[in-house]
């Protein structure tokens, strides 16, 4: 009896762990994404913006922002049961670039958030996951406030290669950014069977 009850049981299998970088420009939404899917409560690095930081932060279409930051966030999310995502969210500020090729170790794909107010803000984070053929996707997150455009407008201002997905979401809406997600792991994993097949030429 015993053997059939514990056959009968299901395996426990140790899911997948992938890390996955979010990236951006300064307060165009990385925070808000993690905290918004996370389901362990998120861990955030954010200090004030202070007077002394103003002639540096430029706050146009974020204007009731007053943390920033400094290091990373960090989030997690269980997208199956055998595949769970470790989010680490960049710091938007160029002064924190120290800290993204540590950020960047091992990561599988990242995903390059968006303002359409502010489009080349996200420039360094497109070049720096080009550079080092990092799989990314870049997400525009739609704030109210911001004109809408058509993806092949945003991507043709971006000058994205045509492998390059582009998306929209909203930052703080919790299934918007799970499609993001998927996404960005589908995009690398694509990458990655096309790196693994022979070259045809
Ligand atoms: N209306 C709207 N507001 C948003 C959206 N996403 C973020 N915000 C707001 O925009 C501000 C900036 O968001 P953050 O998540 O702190 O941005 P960040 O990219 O982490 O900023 P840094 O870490 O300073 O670079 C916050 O006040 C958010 O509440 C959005 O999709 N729509
Ligand atoms: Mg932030």
């Amino acid at each position: 009896m015993a053997f059939g009850r514990s056959s009968r049981r299901k395996r426990h299998v140790d899911p997948v762990t992938l890390k996955i970088l979010v990236a951006g420009g300064f307060g165009v939404g990385k925070t808000t994404l993690v905290g918004a899917v996370s389901e362990i409560r998120p861990l955030r690095t954010e200090e004030r913006l202070s007077e002394a930081g103003r002639p540096i932060d430029d706050l146009a279409g974020v204007e009731g922002k007053n943390t920033t930051t400094v290091a990373m966030d960090f989030g997690r999310i269980t997208l199956r049961e055998d595949l769970v995502l470790y989010l680490f969210g960049t710091p938007g500020q160029d002064r924190f670039w120290f800290l993204w090729d540590e950020l960047a170790q091992g990561a599988l794909g990242a995903v390059v958030l968006a303002d359409t107010r502010r489009l080349e803000d996200c420039f360094a984070g497109i070049d720096y996951f080009e550079r080092r053929g990092i799989p990314f996707t870049v997400a525009v997150n739609c704030f109210d406030e911001a004109a809408r455009y058509p993806a092949d407008t945003v991507r043709a201002a971006l000058d994205l290669d045509p492998e390059v997905p582009l998306l929209m979401c909203d930052a703080r809406v919790r299934e918007s950014v799970k499609e993001i997600l998927v996404g960005v792991v589908e995009h690398a994993m694509e990458m990655s069977a096309k790196s693994r097949q022979p070259a045809t030429t």
